[in-house]
């Protein structure tokens, strides 16, 4: 059992959709929500599938919940032992981030229910729970574990077609309705000899019916084993589920779980922080590294990671620009396999980057906004629902939010200069960039009677203005997108004729003028007393403190951004937008722009998105501003410790993990604290650690090597590790 502890004392069923978020366990193939075992579908019990997606008649395309394998009920002399049903005399239940273990006690008097769960880190289908019951009065115990059908979906139903088999092993099978993907569940369970077992099956799901007699004193363990298919990842779903599932159950709880916790030390020695000095910052990074490290595919070598990461299918389990520029960091100076990862999943989806430019009519690769399989784009034309009319309202992130396909490719380019592998670019990556940059030649506005290229009915960051021109952020990705593909002949120099193939192969002669020349002309940002417009226009809206905005709603789930939005005519701006720039390209801005930039931009943001304070944080740190960056730091590491954060856009619920805020949190410790920076595979450190902490020491991999960044009060090194 580690030191790492959040456990939550009592029960209070409105903290049930929280704490789902808050105590998830999950391994990248699956999330499997923090709710109590016995918990029905009106309490969000859910195991999230990575990457199979599936709609449900007109209904927003979403990520697939599994058939729930880990599903139990305990009933006492007749009494349901269900929380919300039955009060308990005491009831804690919470997560272990050290060991990824899901704890939960509760002491209903007659009998003690001790359970600990986990998602295995060593094996990506396997789900298990050991349920031990304590009790103090003679009975008769009905203990019932199942694979239940009665899940939470946003979006849904999303499964037809069930078939139950019953045995050693159950198992459901069942298929999605608009791919037909098979998924499968199995369940085993150990228990004692002397129990009478039967089965049952409804329409919430199969059951298997254990009873036992039991007196005063006596202690009784179930261990239960699922395990999780689809017909993506096995050609037999069903049959690969059960023989798991019986594989692992022969091989008994406790070595299941060694080999989990092996597998999840390993991680977190690869990758982790270990910050002194102040506790509650300790555990909240250690919560965040734990959220963002428990999602990432490790099964796979071609999958992102969702915006609320695998604890629902919140915002589609769509992936977005936060996996290049918030998620991405963290991987690539830690466990480069998996930044691999994330980006080979952006090149093999860009076929529908093409197709999605196309439709626009534009040439190269426009990425989703809201990426599903196969770079299909999830987001859709109405993406909120407005609070007084109930009607959709019409959104323009998915055609005007164009700075994803340069997120991309900044990631594809940091990938080879924080590894010094070229690898990537060779296989998919440099071509990738080159289509991005094509697509900007082709968005660009050129005019007849000035030099500028501009970028015009765009939205940056900013969500809450939508349709602008010339926003800062965007025109400078647009342009290190251009500069990155005209990088890729010097980084090939030694391979001519590979780059020649290349160029060959995307068409791309007459572009490559172009690109030269566009990218010497897109418009640089207004100025005013040093502060640079956010967009074309943004300096003539109203300007007004932000609590005289939120003074003015009338609802506290409306929606701000939109053509009826509170926010739309001021200056009031959701996230960091200009500071968002300004911390990804540290070098373009001297301090003293940065602080007056700041300054004005941070009194002026709603900090509304869980991607904003991270940016003002490393701003901050480089500026010397360490209380304010220290604020910022605890603020982004500890939204999955308290919970909730902002869970209502317009009618639609955006509540989940943050995983964006998780690498921020790493992001802020590691770029902003340390100040580790990484040049052609060359990194260096610029130390402004905030005084509650002592030291900060964490592992990287830089230009191939493994290395170890330690950094007190008094300076620091960067030895080499392991
Ligand atoms: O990508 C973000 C966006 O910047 C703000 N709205 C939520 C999205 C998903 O996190």
């Amino acid at each position: 059992m580690s030191k790492w502890k959040l456990i939550r004392e009592g029960f209070n069923k409105d903290q049930i959709v929280t704490d789902g978020n808050r105590f998830l366990c999950a391994n990248g193939y699956m999330g499997l929500r923090g709710v109590f075992e016995e918990a029905d579908s009106k309490m969000f019990p859910a195991i999230t599938l990575a990457g199979v997606y599936d709609q449900y008649q007109n209904l927003w395309r979403e990520p697939v919940n599994a058939p729930h394998c880990l599903y139990i009920k305990v009933l006492f002399n007749g009494k349901e032992m269900m929380l919300g049903k039955e009060e308990p005399m005491h009831h804690q239940a919470g997560i272990d981030y050290g060991d990824a273990l899901y704890q939960r006690e509760t002491d209903y008097g007659s009998v003690l229910i001790r359970s600990e769960r986990f998602v295995s880190m060593a094996e990506a289908h396997l789900l298990c729970d050991r349920m031990e019951l304590s009790f103090r009065e003679d009975g008769e115990l009905i203990f019932i574990s199942g694979i239940s059908r009665d899940i939470w979906d946003i979006n849904g139903p999303h499964l037809f077609d069930y078939k139950a088999q019953f045995g050693e092993a159950i198992c459901i099978q069942a298929t999605t309705g608009e791919k037909k993907t098979l998924v499968a569940s199995a369940q085993c369970v150990a228990f004692q000899a002397d129990t009478e077992e039967s089965y049952e099956e409804n329409e919430k799901g199969i059951f298997r019916i254990l009873r036992k007699h039991v007196t005063p004193n006596e202690r009784v363990i179930f261990d239960i084993f699922g395990t999780v298919f689809t017909s993506m990842d096995a050609l037999q779903a069903g049959d690969a589920a059960i023989a798991l599932c019986m594989e692992k159950m022969d091989r008994g709880y406790e070595r299941c779980l060694q080999e989990h916790l092996a597998a999840w030390r390993r991680i977190q020695k690869e990758s982790e922080i270990n910050l002194e000095g102040n506790e509650e910052a300790a555990l909240a990074l250690k919560a965040s590294q734990y959220h963002l490290n428990s999602i990432a595919p490790r099964h796979a070598d071609n999958l992102s990671i969702p915006a609320r990461g695998l604890s629902g299918q919140t915002y589609k389990g769509a992936i977005f620009w936060d996996s290049e520029i918030f998620f991405f960091p963290m991987f690539v100076h830690t466990q480069p396999e998996v930044a691999k990862s994330l980006l080979r999943y952006r090149i093999e989806t860009l076929p529908g980057a093409i197709k999605k430019a196309a439709e626009y009519g534009y040439r190269g690769a426009f990425y989703a906004w809201e990426s599903q399989e196969g770079g299909e784009e999830g987001c859709t034309n109405f993406n909120v629902v407005d609070v007084f009319t109930h009607r959709p309202v019409r959104t323009y992130f998915r055609d005007k939010q164009i700075h994803i396909s340069a997120d991309i490719a900044y990631a594809l380019r940091s990938y080879y200069e924080i590894t010094g592998d070229r690898s990537l670019l060779k296989e998919g990556g440099a071509r990738v960039i080159l289509e991005c940059a094509r697509f900007y030649i082709s968005r660009a506005s050129c005019h007849a009677d000035h030099d500028d290229v501009d970028y015009a009915d765009v939205i940056g960051p900013d969500e809450y203005h939508e349709r602008v021109t010339n926003n800062a952020f965007t025109n400078r990705m647009i342009r290190y997108c251009m500069e990155s593909a005209l990088l890729i002949e010097t980084i090939f120099s030694d391979q001519p004729d590979w780059f020649a193939a290349l160029m060959k192969e995307a068409g791309f002669d007459k572009d490559w003028r172009l690109l030269r020349e566009i990218c010497k002309r897109i418009k640089e940002p207004n100025i005013k007393n040093n502060i640079i417009e956010q967009f074309d226009g943004y300096f003539d809206l109203e300007d007004c403190s932000l609590d005289t905005v939120r003074g003015r709603l009338c609802h506290p789930r409306e929606y701000w951004g939109g053509d009826h939005g509170v926010a739309g005519t001021t200056q009031i701006i959701k996230q960091a937008d200009v500071i968002a720039m300004m911390a990804l390209f540290p070098d373009d801005f001297s301090d003293k722009v940065v602080a007056d930039n700041w300054y004005y931009y941070e009194p002026r943001t709603e900090h509304g998105s869980s991607l904003s304070a991270c940016m003002y944080a490393l701003t901050a740190c480089r500026l010397g501003l360490l209380d304010k960056a220290w604020d910022l730091f605890m603020r982004t590491a500890s939204i999955d410790v308290i919970g909730g954060g902002k869970e209502w856009a317009g009618e639609i619920y955006i509540g989940g993990t943050h995983p964006a805020s998780n690498g921020g949190a790493w992001m802020i410790a590691a770029l902003g604290f340390a100040g580790l920076n990484i040049k052609n595979g060359q990194p260096a450190i610029c130390p402004h650690l905030p005084e509650q902490i002592t030291k900060l020491s964490f592992p990287i991999i830089a230009g191939g090597k493994r290395l170890r960044v330690t950094v007190t009060h008094d300076g620091g090194v960067i030895d080499s590790d392991f």
